[in-house]
């Protein structure tokens, strides 16, 4: 299937990339049911490394099988399938080349006490090439105090992808020292972080669904002056999108925590009104029987392809 109008005009907003990874890019754009809508719906499975498998999959023991997400994901029609490197070496020949693979490069664990948020490195670019993926995927911290660090890392990971022919993902979730956890999802803040990964050269974007709290002083004032909108989460979507290059970069939502079916539809809806390019959605999916995961992909999916 050639790209539809819409992928063709989101490709030429990195016009730096060689054909490789606008061929990646393209990968993830034109797979399952949103395939060509300029839209995403992504299925994260780190929830292992990041929060233990007994948090993560014991809700739905099918979980803990290696090669129930990435069937999950092609069952509901979504776009891609992002792991670390365990995960996507069990289930990598599942689907191939049917299912777009984002391999997670960096990951921590919940264990210990860290002196504050900051991920090893736990897969490499090489690695994700073997593996058929389309994409790395990395996380940074903006408001710790090894941010300075994880810039530093993503930045060669970032440079040796896309000369590899790769295309970049990066959770960017401020958190850390410099945030108390109001902050950590303030609009200012998650508009901040969105900002930090388009200038780290990111081509898709993962944030959280920012709230109406604004944590920075010097940042109220600015958006009170210009009186952004910021009262509904379609406002909130629109500002974080707007300030990621006015909406030329790929900016995707997380899911959070296992909510009811309608909150999260309710959340979606608000996303897709706000400008929002789609959602990544690991806990609501993977944490429901198989069926009920599905079917609420399929939801999410539907509201993206209207
Ligand atoms: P969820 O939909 O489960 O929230 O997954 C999205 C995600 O970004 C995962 O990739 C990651 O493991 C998790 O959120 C991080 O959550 P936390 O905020 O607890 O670190």
């Amino acid at each position: 299937m050639q790209p539809t109008e819409r992928v063709r005009e989101i490709l030429s907003w990195y016009p730096s990339d060689n054909p490789g990874t606008k061929s990646s890019l393209a990968r993830l754009l034109m797979t399952g049911r949103l395939a060509g809508t300029g839209k995403l719906v992504i299925l994260p499975v780190d929830q292992g490394f990041e929060h233990g498998p007994d948090r993560s999959f014991a809700p739905n023991p099918d979980g803990y099988d290696p090669r129930y997400h990435p069937d999950l994901a092609v069952e509901a029609g979504c776009n891609g399938y992002a792991a670390p490197l365990g995960l996507i070496e069990a289930a990598a020949d599942r689907h191939p080349g049917t299912l777009p693979l984002i391999l997670k490069v960096n990951n921590s664990d919940t264990l210990g006490s860290p002196s504050d948020a900051w991920s090893a490195v736990t897969a490499s670019v090489d690695e994700a090439l073997r593996l058929g993926c389309c994409a790395i995927g990395f996380t940074i911290y903006p408001g710790s105090d090894h941010r300075n660090e994880m810039y530093g890392e993503i930045r060669e990971m970032t440079a040796e992808a896309k000369a590899k022919g790769l295309a970049v993902v990066v959770w960017s979730y401020p958190r850390g020292h410099g945030l108390n956890k109001a902050g950590e999802t303030a609009v200012d803040v998650v508009a901040y972080g969105a900002q930090i990964a388009a200038l780290l050269g990111a081509h898709i974007i993962k944030v959280k669904p920012p709230t109406e709290h604004v944590a920075v002083d010097a940042a109220k004032k600015a958006l009170e002056k210009a009186k952004v909108p910021l009262g509904t989460l379609a406002d909130r979507i629109r500002h974080v999108v707007r300030g990621s290059f006015n909406g030329r970069r790929i900016v995707i939502f997380s899911g959070g925590e296992a909510k009811e079916t309608p909150a999260i539809l309710a959340e979606i809806k608000a996303i897709h009104d706000g400008g929002g390019f789609g959602s990544i959605v690991g806990r609501n999916s993977f944490q429901r029987p198989r069926a009920e995961g599905v079917a609420l992909l399929k939801q999410i999916i539907d509201i993206y392809a209207k």
